[in-house]
């Protein structure tokens, strides 16, 4: 099955050296690509499943973070001593679907999380090719999308980093232009970012109570609020106790990017399959950082193609902000 599907579609090298395989509509990480066929035809959603979905660098280390300690608040209620969060990385605590989870067995048991009652997953992966049990479910999704001129140079410094596809690029990873044009392409690592966005957005659409959209720049925007939205949607919605002891601003605060980049776990551990240095989850944790390294030229290239690709979805995004 892998053999046929990988001989029949087309690859592409990503701008750091990683070969990107055409699967689905969507360009998979060869590393990843066995992973995602396995998912696919294995995983079983549960009701009770939460399904975190993104690209990479669109904040989903914070969603883990965040969904992690709402779904356990009972479980470790001293949140700012107890959780599992202060001495084990994001990645850890909720595991990707795709880049780890089915690496050493084609088809794991999963029944148990290690550190969680209700079962978290993450998955980078297109809305249409994600495990069809996971529409077919009542699982509940939540998407968080980022400006992508951000995206774009969070992962590029990640990416460098973890020195990723190396091993198949002996002339180095190409220059920002190149990775640039590549990426206004829609040639990246479980891209086209559009496409990604409008298909969980239109999941969205079609039902809020299943599919929730979040923006980065909304969160770092108001947490308070949406640490209250997702603990609803998650439906377990705050009560008047855990209001008035301040339950909304403690798992803001544990989960925020200058507590969790200074635990002694993120400055000096690895995560997902022990390659990625944790320490590269948590760079600078900020909007329009792009400004630093994209000239205005390419944001207005930008702007063109998210006109086109977004245009009349109801999706907006705002880069400038
Ligand atoms: P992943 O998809 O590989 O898991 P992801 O967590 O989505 O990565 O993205 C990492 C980005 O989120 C980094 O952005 P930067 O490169 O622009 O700095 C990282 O700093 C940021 N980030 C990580 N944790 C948090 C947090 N708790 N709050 C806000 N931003 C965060």
């Amino acid at each position: 099955m892998e053999e046929d599907e990988l001989q029949k579609s087309e690859q592409r090298t990503n701008w750091d050296g990683r070969r990107l395989v055409k699967y689905q509509g969507f360009w998979c990480p060869l590393p990843f690509f066995r992973l995602v066929l396995s998912a696919q035809k294995h995983f079983k959603a549960k009701a009770s499943d939460l399904i975190l979905s993104s690209l990479p660098k669109s904040g989903t280390t914070w969603l883990k973070a965040l969904t992690f300690s709402l779904a356990n608040r009972n479980i470790y209620p001293n949140i700012d001593t107890q959780s599992p969060l202060l001495t084990s990385n994001p990645h850890k605590v909720v595991p990707f679907l795709e880049l780890n989870l089915y690496l050493n067995q084609e088809n794991p048991d999963l029944e148990n999380q290690e550190f969680s009652t209700t079962r978290i997953f993450a998955t980078h992966v297109p809305f249409d090719a994600l495990p069809s049990s996971i529409s077919k479910s009542e699982c509940k999704i939540i998407y968080i999308c980022r400006n992508p001129l951000d995206q774009f140079i969070s992962f590029r410094h990640f990416s460098l980093q973890n020195k990723f596809g190396e091993e198949d690029h002996h002339a180095g990873p190409l220059e920002l232009d190149g990775a640039f044009d590549m990426f206004c392409d829609g040639v990246h690592p479980f891209g086209p970012f559009s496409e990604h966005m409008i298909g969980y957005w239109d999941a969205h659409l079609k039902n809020a109570d299943k599919v929730l959209f979040l923006k980065y720049e909304d969160l770092k925007d108001d947490i308070a609020l949406h640490v209250r939205k997702i603990a609803e949607f998650m439906g377990c919605p705050f009560s008047l106790e855990e209001e008035e002891r301040g339950l909304v601003e403690k798992i803001s605060r544990v989960c925020s990017f200058d507590n969790l980049k200074n635990l002694e776990v993120n400055k000096n551990g690895y995560s997902v399959n022990g390659i990625v240095k944790n320490s590269s989850y948590f760079r600078k944790g900020e909007v329009g950082d792009w400004a630093n390294y994209l000239t205005p030229a390419m944001a207005e290239r930008m702007e063109k193609v998210i006109k086109s690709k977004l245009q009349g979805s109801g999706l907006t995004l705002n880069i400038n902000s």
